[in-house]
């Protein structure tokens, strides 16, 4: 996993059996040139220090976390529980209930302590990725340029498609 020394977001997952889909969060803020790491963080086995890294996060630099957890999904929900900064979840699609379970764990974080919660499995991991950058570029003008150009980029793309 990644580790950097000055992270600006900061990527959970609650095994690293989610990597497969939460790479795609990693490739995106890799490409838009955003400082983050990646630590596999269980808020059920691991759940000491899974607390002790929030805690510590905020002061090493993050401003922005994604968590990300499959089956009863608590991962997201006890990282906002430590911080005020924003918690980006994302569902992992699990075997048995295709994610389901996850989502509706994630999302349904009872009124004041919030957790925005992302699609189910890859288009989650990428959206959470430019998600985090939009919370960045609020303040970093050159990620805002990167962002403008990304969605040019998907708007070139569609306009160029032909059907048979
Ligand atoms: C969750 O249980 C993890 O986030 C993962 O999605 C799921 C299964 O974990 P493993 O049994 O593959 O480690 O806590």
């Amino acid at each position: 996993m990644n580790e950097s020394s000055r992270p600006l977001v900061a990527i959970l997952v609650g095994s690293k059996s989610d990597w497969e889909t939460m790479r795609h969060a990693d490739e995106m803020l890799t490409r838009f040139g955003v400082e983050h790491e990646s630590r596999v963080l269980s808020a059920h086995r691991t759940p000491m220090e899974t607390t002790d890294y929030v805690a510590r996060a905020e002061t090493r630099g993050v401003e922005v976390f994604i968590a990300a957890a499959g089956g009863a999904a608590h991962l997201a929900g006890t990282v906002a529980a430590h911080t005020l900064l924003p918690v980006l979840g994302v569902p992992i699609e699990s075997s048995a209930l295709k994610g389901l379970d996850a989502l509706l764990a994630t999302v349904q974080m009872p009124g004041g302590v919030p957790v925005a919660t992302l699609a189910i499995g890859k288009a989650g991991a990428v959206n959470a990725a430019l998600l985090a950058v939009s919370v960045l570029a609020g303040s970093r003008p050159e990620l805002k340029e990167k962002l403008k150009a990304f969605r040019q980029e998907q708007k070139e793309k569609v306009l160029k498609e032909t059907l048979p």
